[in-house]
């Protein structure tokens, strides 16, 4: 367990290196001993101080959800981000590169839930507390250079969290298989990237189960409301200014925002 000071220094890297989009060294070349606990820790001292600037904590992103990110970083459970209301932008809006490093942006199904969920729980109680999905974007961007980290230090960095666009049409998750929804993702209309939701999992849902145990390893729980990302379904597809983002989810709709 990380002390007060380290804690503190540690979360001031990150940050710093997040606002100003910058990269900065590995947080375990000065730590060797850093653990995921220890980047979760460091997660919750980034959420107070985006509350105490006046931000709001709107969910959480399961990230790692790929079988090929999971065997890159030897794990079996996703790694999990906060997601805070500055975040997002709205759909067909314009991002702007200079927030950002070197940007991914990667298709996902955002679950938005109506009941509280806590400890154990089992896709069909994933779903029955579930209000709707809705199709999203997730804009990942690593603060270490070339996305290259290990898991305590990515943990750190809110799992590469930068911002996250929404669109398409809000669905009953009982209405959808939620394993075969097709994605494609278009870059300046031509096919970056497409996929399946069973790459997440096998199924989505199963992404906010393993989130609900882990935060009751960590003494909470979902509240009900809660906006989860559940992973990427495409490749996450590098972008630069200028490039227009178009990504079709099968019968979901679709969500387009550009670069500048
Ligand atoms: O959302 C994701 O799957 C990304 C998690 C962090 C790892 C990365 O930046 O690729
Ligand atoms: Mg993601």
């Amino acid at each position: 367990m990380l002390d007060p000071t380290t804690l503190a220094k540690l979360a001031d890297r990150v940050i710093a290196a997040q606002d100003n989009a910058r990269t900065m060294p590995k947080l375990t070349d000065e730590y060797p001993s850093l653990s995921v606990a220890d980047g979760y820790d460091v997660q919750d001292e980034l959420c107070r101080r985006w509350i105490a600037r006046g931000d709001r904590c709107i969910g959480v992103k399961a990230g790692l959800t790929s079988k090929a990110k999971m065997d890159q970083m030897g794990i079996d459970v996703p790694g999990f981000g906060i997601l805070m209301a500055s975040f997002a932008r709205p759909e067909n809006s314009a991002l702007d590169m200079k927030e950002l490093v070197h940007p991914r942006v990667e298709a996902e199904i955002a679950f938005v839930t109506k009941a509280k969920l806590q400890g154990e729980v089992s896709v069909e109680e994933v779903m029955a507390a579930t209000d709707y999905v809705i199709p999203a974007v997730e804009v990942i961007d690593s603060r270490y250079e070339q996305f290259k980290f290990d898991l305590p230090s990515v943990i750190a960095d809110n799992t590469s969290s930068a911002r996250y666009v929404t669109g398409g049409r809000p669905r009953d998750p009982h209405s959808l298989d939620l394993r075969t929804i097709g994605v494609v993702i278009e870059k300046n209309g031509e096919i970056a990237a497409l996929g399946a939701s069973a790459a997440v999992l096998n199924h989505p849902a199963l992404a906010v189960v393993m989130l609900v145990k882990h935060l009751a390893g960590r003494g909470s729980a979902l509240p009900a409301g809660s906006f989860v990302m559940t992973g990427g379904i495409t490749a996450a597809i590098p972008v630069a200014a200028g490039d227009n983002i178009h990504a079709r989810f099968q019968d979901m709709g679709s969500v387009s925002f550009r670069f500048v």
